[in-house]
């Protein structure tokens, strides 16, 4: 079973303790690709053109797509076995981002697609964040900070949205029909360009309380977008 496999991956790439059903814990000590993440840049020019900037020192990936707005540059897995919580489990994404600069409405960003298709979507300036599925939401975050952020589901429907700890949104997901887990995050603006740093996106489903990530904004965020 697929779950199987990423768990015992997980043990095998992580020292960190694999909670419940699974765990995907890139805590940038290496390249997502480490732990399977496809890497899918790009410029006005194509596929494969261009790409942001990037660099992976002291634990921090940074992009830097300043020089073009039409880069794209992002992480995404998808389809890598069951990614919804089941009876008495829940699905968490946590991720610490920090964001310097946005040139346009919304540059950096994370996405979660459920198993049967249901999408959330987020898209960061530079003192708040967009949820692209609930009629581009904005919540506010203090700028030029880091800040840790979690996504908390029980059914892939309704999830709880934290900031530094702090519950900020109580949200929904969007039906989107293309089945399949999905998870991205990176550079997710072809139109918009930035500076910005993760320092770990981990999900999974575990016990009780955690949330899940998934990638549906890829569509949406390919669309050119005015700079
Ligand atoms: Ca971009």
């Amino acid at each position: 079973m697929k779950r199987a496999l990423i768990g015992a991956m997980l043990i095998a790439l992580s020292d960190a303790p694999v909670l419940g059903a699974y765990w995907i814990d890139w805590d940038a000590s290496d390249w997502p690709d480490a732990l399977g993440y496809i890497r899918s840049w790009g410029n006005w020019q194509g596929p494969h053109q261009g790409g942001a900037n990037r660099t992976l020192e002291n634990g921090v990936l940074t992009y830097d797509s300043l020089y073009d707005s039409g880069v794209y540059d992002y992480y995404y897995m998808e389809n890598f076995g069951s990614m919804d919580p089941g009876p008495n489990e829940t699905f968490t994404c946590e991720w610490r981002l920090k964001v310097d600069v946005v040139n346009g409405d919304g540059d950096p960003g994370l996405a979660l697609r459920s198993d049967d298709g249901w999408v959330l979507a987020y898209t960061y300036g530079e003192d708040h964040l967009r949820s692209i599925f609930e009629g581009y939401l904005s919540i506010p975050f203090e700028p030029g900070l880091w800040h840790e952020y979690q996504v908390v589901s029980w059914d892939m429907r309704s999830y709880d949205l934290a900031i530094d700890g702090g519950i900020v949104h109580h949200g929904s997901f969007d039906d989107v029909m293309i089945p399949g887990s999905y998870v991205a995050w990176g550079d997710g603006t072809q139109g918009a360009a930035s500076l910005h740093h993760w320092d770990y996106v981990r999900f999974g489903v575990v016990p009780e309380a955690r949330g899940f990530c998934l990638f549906v904004w890829v569509v949406a965020w390919r669309v050119p977008r005015r700079g």
